[in-house]
């Protein structure tokens, strides 16, 4: 595709994914389209999660809520990490309160035949969405996002959210050739879904591998880092800052950014200092409040904020964001003083 609109180069968001200055540091929070928001839970009455997700007019919406709400540096594209295993054909739903669950498990070599590529024939209503979205956007940059294959891999494995991925690991040491065939045509939709936003417009993408702090860092690199790599390979060509993001991932950061992040998310468990000196001066960093200390006195909050700008401003690059997502029940107002305190304390 060559009618790409240019990427937000000049946007804090990007400018800090390559590690130029920045008028100030650019926040946005993972999750921040959602439940925590009266007017998402009011347009999405009536309608199914992945309904809403094929439905261009919802996607634009609901993407735009917490922009216009929070003033926040960058939209989510409003999708979810199983839209493209639905799109080629996996028989899943999104539970409400559970999450994705796949009516049949893939854990056969005749299972895994069974799974397609994807194409861009697959999801027309992503590409038109991010048109959309672009077009009302504006100024604010719009990420684009994918789930990795390791955590897409737990949800087709375990058949739903898992905490231990006992069948995951049983496929991985058991059929290591099956493991690897596995994620490599989740890469191939994995990479596609990302490059299909990249094309219609989005500045940056995040290969959200939510689970995959479940293992030690040598299986990682064996089994999980070449996939994750050909995912992100897959928008080199389009200049758009990949940012790669897991939770529980402290002995991954440096492993994680060699799969070819610009930018490398940081849960709350390691500090920013900690996670630049396990990372070195190639990436910058997003993250990492603790999404619980929302609940928090405001002058707690406060300060852990002001001390994540501070420890952000020695890193190469910094994007403020949470440590994960945003709890249900988190006050919006809340998050609205965090992105007004992290601009005020942040202004160069
Ligand atoms: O009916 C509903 O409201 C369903 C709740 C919901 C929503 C709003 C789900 C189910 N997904 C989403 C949207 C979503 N999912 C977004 C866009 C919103 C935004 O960020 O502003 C994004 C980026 C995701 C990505 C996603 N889905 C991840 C990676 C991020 C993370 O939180 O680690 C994962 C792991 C999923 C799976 C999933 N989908 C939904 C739930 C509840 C879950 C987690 C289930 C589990 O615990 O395993």
């Amino acid at each position: 595709m060559t009618d790409a609109p240019t990427p937000l180069l000049d946007s804090p968001l990007v400018r800090a994914a390559r590690r130029q200055s920045v008028p100030h540091t650019p926040v946005w929070f993972m999750r921040q389209a959602g439940r925590s928001l009266p007017e998402y839970r009011a347009v999405r009455e009536g309608v199914g999660m992945l309904e809403s997700c094929r439905r261009p007019d919802l996607v634009t919406e609901i993407t735009l809520q917490p922009v216009r709400r929070h003033g926040v540096d960058a939209a989510i594209f409003f999708s979810d990490i199983v839209v493209p295993l639905a799109a080629v054909g996996v028989d899943l739903d999104i539970v409400a309160g559970v999450g994705p669950v796949v009516a049949k498990p893939v854990r056969t070599r005749a299972d895994l035949d069974r799974l397609p590529e994807l194409t861009p024939e697959h999801v027309p209503y992503i590409t038109e969405a991010v048109r959309l979205l672009v077009a009302e956007l504006g100024d604010t940059p719009l990420i684009g996002f994918a789930g990795a294959p390791f955590t897409l891999a737990s949800y087709l494995v375990e058949g739903g959210p898992s905490k231990n991925h006992e069948h995951t690991k049983a496929l991985m040491y058991g059929d290591p050739q099956l493991w690897h065939d596995l994620c490599a045509r989740l890469a191939q939709i994995s990479g596609e879904f990302l490059r299909v936003q990249a094309a219609a417009g989005a500045s940056a993408v995040q290969l959200f591998d939510s689970w995959v702090g479940a293992l030690p860092r040598t299986d990682y690199e064996r089994f999980v880092q070449p996939h994750s790599a050909a995912a992100l390979a897959a928008v080199s060509g389009l200049d758009v800052p990949k940012i790669h993001f897991g939770v529980g991932t402290g002995e991954l950061l440096a492993s994680m950014g060699a799969a070819g992040a610009d930018v490398v998310g940081v849960d709350f468990r390691v500090s920013l200092t900690d996670a630049v000196a396990r990372l070195g001066d190639r990436y910058a960093v997003q993250g990492n409040l603790d999404p619980a200390l929302l609940f928090a006195p405001w002058e707690a909050l406060e300060a852990k904020v002001r001390s994540i700008v501070e420890e952000g401003k020695a890193a190469p690059g910094h994007i403020f964001n949470l440590g994960h997502g945003v709890l249900p029940s988190t006050d919006p107002d809340v998050l609205t003083r965090v992105v007004e305190l992290v601009h005020e304390v942040s202004a160069r």
